[in-house]
């Protein structure tokens, strides 16, 4: 089926075409840019909910929880659940699927996994565009739920429009060494597993650490949770509903989808010239200068500097893969 054709039918609610279509950014298709042109005037209405922390926190199960909340008010949902660790799609993501699964038969909720499998490196920017997509169909609420406290989840989290951070009462360690990042990019802290020893002693300490932020004007909260029975998950999703509301009347959404915007114009160039490069590469187009390379009879800077004075060849790669 024609790409233009997945896109129509997603927007029509097609959900085997939104898939479909899920499967065609993740990888990078050369129609990426395309598809996600034509989807774009359908995005903006959508927000989106980051939940991370450490493995075995709890966050699948509170995602469970807050999808349960939203759909008894009518909102539609969609969940990327995002293992930077994983090449495959497997361990943490298929418990995830089971236990995700009460959503599963309700066609207001779609799931998808997403590992460093497929995305070429750029997992932070496939959960972007696979968010957009989700947007694009419909969606009020995206939750973006992402294992482990790196780098990588610290720039998925920057795909959110409100951050939860999932610790648990034992997360004394966690805490002392919690990259400064993920302090900075919590809008809500959970200490989940309420019920267990520690839960009030980590709030304390985690309120201590918020002091030392600069103030935003936003008072992150530090909220205890039992995602396994759902108390205080009421008062998580208001949390974010009030971060929300904070956001939208400080104009903080707005300097953060500015800057989100520019980020991605420059991103999508990027990837546009490298993938054409590449493509007149391996079609042929620089045989002759690549042998002269390879040979070491021309220096690879000289010959790039060369290159990118010559608008003949430029204009060359620029057509190739169009
Ligand atoms: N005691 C207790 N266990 C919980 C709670 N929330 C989740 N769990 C359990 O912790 C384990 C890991 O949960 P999961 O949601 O998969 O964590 P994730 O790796 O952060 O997604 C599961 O066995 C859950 O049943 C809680 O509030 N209290
Ligand atoms: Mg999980």
């Amino acid at each position: 089926m024609r790409t233009t054709e997945l896109v129509e039918r997603m927007l029509a609610g097609n959900r085997f075409a939104l898939a479909k279509l899920i499967t065609l950014v993740e990888n990078r298709h050369p129609d990426t840019a395309l598809v996600l042109s034509a989807v774009h005037q359908r995005c903006g209405h959508a927000y989106v909910i980051g939940i991370t922390g450490p493995p075995g926190a709890g966050k699948s199960t509170l995602v469970d929880r807050l999808v349960a909340a939203l759909r008894a008010q009518q909102h539609s949902v969609g969940i990327i659940a995002v293992d930077p660790s994983s090449p495959f799609s497997g361990g943490a993501v298929l418990g995830d699927r089971i236990r995700m699964q009460s959503h599963y038969l309700d066609d207001q909720v779609f799931i998808r996994s997403l590992s460093t499998r497929g995305t070429h490196g750029g997992l932070a920017r496939a959960t972007r565009n696979v968010a957009q997509l989700l947007d694009a169909f419909g969606k009020d609420f995206i939750l973006v739920e992402t294992v482990g406290v790196g780098q990588t989840e610290l720039d998925v989290m920057g795909v959110a429009d409100t951050t939860i951070v999932v610790l648990v009462p034992e997360a004394g360690d966690t805490i002392q060494t919690m990259k400064a990042g993920l302090l900075e990019i919590a809008d809500a802290f959970v200490v989940n597993k309420a019920d267990r020893e520690g839960a009030l002693r980590i709030r304390t300490e985690l309120e201590m650490m918020l002091q030392l932020r600069p103030a935003t004007g936003w008072k992150v909260p530090v909220l205890l949770t039992e995602a396994t029975t759902g108390k205080g998950v009421a008062e998580l999703l208001d949390a974010v509903l009030q971060h929300r509301q904070f956001s939208r009347t400080s104009g903080g959404s707005d300097a953060h989808r500015a800057a989100a915007r520019q980020e991605e114009f420059i991103e999508v160039l990027q990837e546009e010239i490298s993938r054409r490069l590449e493509a007149s590469l391996e079609n042929g187009h620089f045989t002759g200068l690549l042998q002269q390379i390879k040979r070491g009879e021309i220096d690879p800077y000289k010959a790039a500097l060369r290159m990118m004075a010559d608008e003949e060849s430029l204009r060359v790669v620029l057509r190739t893969g169009q």
